[in-house]
């Protein structure tokens, strides 16, 4: 019997993280569904006067918004992490304390409650891609570590539907960026190129799992995804960081990312919940990041409709995350969807 990638159950692994998935196709080979499900209809208002994101509204703090016109950086009233904190002892090797300090943001996409960033104006994605390079440009004055994240959607935990992100300045790597950093290195030591340059040449030598791309930029879901409709995001030129993105490439990016949130959006007519974040090198003086390649990941939850999430359990919390739809077939669903939202079809 000859192996058969669609076929028969194997594991992939994940060079960035060091870690395996098992894929199960044989189990695809039930007939797709494909039912759209019932989710309650989305109609904000553009300004909500109990929203405390909305321009010129109050917070919980007490702070008042002001009437901001593109985007609106605030420092989280509720921030997790502080930017000073006395140093704790760590004499015990079972249970060992790090020291963290750092800053939490929050920031707003557009003063418009009712819009989400694929409904947002290309121009408009533009302005959120420049503050998210003022933001890393400043944090990182004082941080190695800033972490650009939006949480969308309840499902995801999002506590406010106004369209925002935070941006986390921190002290240290945190666990996913640390294995990152590692297998990185380790990577351009053995073979003297980047990782995800390698990686991506191939993703446009074999186009089997490319969603969208344009000249600037390459979308795919990674041959090693875990999550139903993973997707990962790369400048097809080598860039450490994201303030090291031309204004063309920056275009570029407000242009993929309208067009791969689109299908998103598209897959199951509904407001595609997930997190998604920026990942770049490390700022820490004098130490060379070559190795790094800037990069977003988007962690969707749906698996099979607007309401059916994949859930980590059982298998997965004990041994090792598992997919049934293989990475080439999630890209081809995704690339087959329309170009234009839903909404306006
Ligand atoms: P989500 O992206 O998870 O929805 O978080 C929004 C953040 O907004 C959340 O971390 C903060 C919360 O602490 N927040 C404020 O800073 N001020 C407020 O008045 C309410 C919420
Ligand atoms: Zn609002």
């Amino acid at each position: 019997m000859q192996f058969d990638p669609l076929e028969h159950p194997h594991r992939r692994w994940n060079p960035l993280t060091g870690n395996w998935v098992m894929v199960s196709p044989h189990r695809m080979k039930r007939p797709w569904q494909g039912q759209v499900e019932d989710t309650p209809p989305d109609n904000r208002p553009s300004y909500d006067p109990t929203c405390y994101l909305c321009p010129g509204n109050e917070r919980t703090s007490g702070a008042k918004n002001p009437n901001y016109t593109d985007t609106h950086v605030f420092t989280n009233d509720f921030a997790a992490v502080l930017p000073q904190v006395p140093q704790a002892p760590n004499d015990n090797p079972l249970m060992q304390i790090g020291h963290i300090e750092g800053t939490c943001r929050v920031m707003c996409f557009s003063p418009r409650h009712d819009l989400t960033l694929p409904e947002m104006e290309v121009a408009d994605i533009q302005k959120v891609i420049a503050t998210w390079i003022d933001q890393t440009n400043e944090l990182s004055q004082t941080y190695k570590w800033v972490q650009i994240f939006e949480n969308k959607g309840a499902m995801m935990g999002c506590s406010n539907p106004h369209p925002h992100c935070q941006i986390w300045g921190v002290s240290i790597l945190p666990n996913e960026v640390a294995a990152e950093e590692t297998n990185q290195k380790a990577y351009y030591e053995q073979h003297n190129s980047p990782m995800l340059v390698d990686y991506l040449n191939q993703e446009l030598e074999q186009r089997e799992r490319i969603l969208v791309e344009n000249d600037h930029w390459l979308c795919v879901v990674p041959f090693w995804a875990v999550w139903p409709f993973e997707l990962l995001l790369m400048p097809k030129r080598h860039v450490l960081r994201m303030p090291d993105l031309s204004t063309e490439e920056q275009a570029s990016l407000a242009d993929i990312t309208k067009r791969l949130l689109i299908k998103y959006d598209n897959l199951f007519e509904t407001s595609f919940p997930y997190s998604m974040g920026w990942h770049g090198a490390p700022f820490v003086e004098g130490e060379n990041f070559e190795h790094w390649q800037l990069h977003a990941h988007f962690y969707p939850p749906l698996l099979r409709s607007a309401t059916v999430k994949k859930f980590m359990v059982g298998y997965e919390m004990l041994g090792e995350s598992q997919r049934d739809l293989t990475a080439e077939q999630a890209a081809a669903r995704l690339r087959n969807l329309p170009d234009t939202h839903y909404k306006h079809s």
